[in-house]
């Protein structure tokens, strides 16, 4: 836990979110500039700054995100359809908050490449 993390603060309350689901281990919440009329952020209750470092200090928590993003999608009506799983990685993937967090975004028809 880091306080100067926003996503830390989310897990602790100080910050409110809409939350979707909850394990022991994994928060999921709604993202507050939603690209996709589903857009929900999963991410890991401990602070691990990117996925890739999530899934090499903790691969069962890493797969606890991917499980609670694929409940996510079908507690949103989102799995029959399709959706789309992304980790933006590092500054040139786009990614502003180094907390590990996994984006399911759908509920509209997804385009590639993605920009
Ligand atoms: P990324 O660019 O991959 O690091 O995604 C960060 C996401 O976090 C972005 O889609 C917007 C979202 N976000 C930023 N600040 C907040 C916040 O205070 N609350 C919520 N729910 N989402 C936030």
């Amino acid at each position: 836990m880091s306080s100067d993390c926003l996503f830390c603060n989310i897990v602790e309350r100080s910050v409110p979110a809409t939350v979707v689901h909850e394990t022991g281990s994994v928060l999921a919440f709604r993202d507050i500039n939603p690209q996709a009329p589903t857009h929900v952020l999963v991410i890991p209750k401990a602070h691990h700054s990117d996925a890739a470092s999530m899934a090499a200090a903790d691969p069962a928590l890493a797969g606890e995100v991917l499980d609670v993003a694929g409940t996510v999608a079908a507690d949103d009506g989102i799995d029959t359809g399709g959706y789309r799983l992304v980790f933006n990685t590092g500054k040139d993937g786009q990614q502003t908050v180094f907390h590990a967090h996994c984006h399911v975004l759908g509920g509209r028809g997804m385009e590639w490449p993605p920009g």
